[in-house]
């Protein structure tokens, strides 16, 4: 049983909507009730005044606040615990998650303004603001019938069968399947085959995966909270190139610009596989042509890969299974071709500004169009020579700070460019 309580002006506003369909049924079977309390009721002067002149001047009227927090005072009075929800489009937005909460509750006062809005003042004696989106109503009654609406619809009974509000849209956080009912044929418009097929399985993937699509069509800010299942995002994948990464240790330069070969350091070999499984990148090259160094790296991936610390920790072994060892980077090429059939394109990262740069979204969109793998190159020391950026297809542009410091270490860069190229942060594009 969840009681409604209205405090507004126009009492008659709400006559209507509560007297067909779910909500009279639900009033006539005792689940929810709805007071409406006029205001006026609450007013101590002849002409029974609920607003008043805005003080510092400006168009319309403002409610007072003597009648509103007299109406909201005596239901605080007369019932246990309400809560008591002034709307307003200033008020925390209204959406699904919020109406279950409001299901959960005994009671609930909706206080409406009407005019330029409520004192202030009034503020201090409700629980919640509560608005119901985007758009300017006249004044808070069809935002609180909007509220009865849909919080009356999680009221257990209220719906013919339990079934039925988790079938929603919104329920799952994806949006409803397309429907269909008789006539089989409609103007030409046939019904899905697969709705006639009495496959209750299949239909139900198809359903599904309608949702899905759909969603991410429309609303791919919704597919954040719904979160697919592997199988579910496998549907909505977009094909997009390959993409691997190379740590070059040679030829890289050193601070006086001679060009040298760096050491392999355990840490980023470790750091940048877990980054690169994680972006869904295909294979992370190690390129060092100093056998001794091969070595050594080839242990410690051993060691994660099959030795005692496979068993330690599964997802280290399983990161750390993108790792490949080569000596230049003409042998990670002909390795990836060998892979993936295409010759790669050879993006380059470098810290220094200058040359023809392509951006980060210039690349996302390249991914999508380009049949090719593309292979990142990330270098050492003081960054690859010009003799490998000569040979680059693309030279993404520099991470910037915004600061004059700028001394990443390229672990911190490698996870930053696969973000930007890889990521599916919300502004990022398709929303999975
Ligand atoms: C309460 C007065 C109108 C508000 C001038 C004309 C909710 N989602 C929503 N949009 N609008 C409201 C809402 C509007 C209201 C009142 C709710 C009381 N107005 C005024 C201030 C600016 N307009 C709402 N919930």
């Amino acid at each position: 049983m969840l009681n409604f309580t209205v405090i507004t002006i126009f009492p008659a506003m709400f006559s209507s909507p509560l007297a067909a369909g779910i909500l009279k049924k639900a009033q006539d079977k005792g689940i929810i009730s709805v007071r409406l309390v006029d205001l006026r009721d609450y007013t101590t002067d002849r002409h029974r005044t609920t607003d008043d002149s805005p003080y510092g001047g400006g168009q319309g009227m403002v409610m007072k606040p003597e009648p509103l927090i007299a109406a909201i005072e005596e239901s605080r009075k007369s019932l246990q615990s309400p809560r008591v929800i002034l709307l307003t489009p200033r008020g925390k937005v209204f959406n699904q998650a919020e109406a279950h909460k409001l299901a959960q509750e005994k009671d609930l006062v909706l206080v409406c303004g009407r005019y330029e809005g409520v004192d202030e003042r009034v503020k201090g004696f409700v629980d919640d603001e509560i608005s119901i989106g985007d758009y300017t109503l006249s004044g808070g009654e069809l935002a609180a019938m909007v509220v009865i609406e849909a919080v009356s619809r999680l009221v257990p009974g209220v719906l013919g069968n339990v079934k039925s509000s988790q079938e929603d849209s919104f329920s799952d956080g994806l949006l409803e399947y397309p429907q269909y009912t008789r006539p089989e044929e409609y103007r030409g418009v046939k019904v899905p085959e697969i709705l006639l097929s009495g496959d209750h399985e299949r239909i139900q993937s198809w359903r599904r995966e309608m949702s899905l699509k759909l969603t991410r069509a429309r609303r791919p800010d919704l597919l954040r909270t719904a979160q697919p299942s592997p199988d579910e995002r496998k549907v909505l994948e977009n094909p997009r190139a390959a993409v691997y990464l190379a740590l070059l240790h040679h030829p890289v330069y050193d601070k006086n610009r001679q060009v040298v070969t760096t050491a392999i350091t355990n840490m980023d070999i470790h750091d940048i596989a877990r980054s690169a499984r994680t972006y869904g990148v295909k294979a992370f090259y190690v390129v060092n042509p100093v056998k001794a160094l091969q070595k050594l790296a080839a242990k410690i991936i051993d060691h994660w890969e099959h030795g005692y610390g496979s068993h330690y920790n599964e997802s280290r072994k399983e990161a750390l299974s993108t790792v490949r060892l080569k000596d230049t980077l003409d042998e990670v090429i002909m390795d990836v071709e060998r892979e993936s059939g295409g010759r790669p394109k050879l993006v380059v990262t470098s810290a220094r500004a200058g040359g023809q740069r392509t951006s980060f979204a210039q690349l996302r969109e390249m991914l999508k169009k380009e049949p090719n793998p593309f292979l990142l190159l990330l270098g050492t020391g003081w960054g690859v020579t010009e003799t490998i950026l000569a040979q680059a297809d693309h030279a993404l542009e520099p991470i910037q700070g915004g600061t004059d410091y700028n001394h990443l270490s390229v672990r911190s860069a490698a996870a930053i460019i696969l973000d930007r190229v890889l990521g599916t942060a919300k502004d990022q594009g398709e929303g999975l």
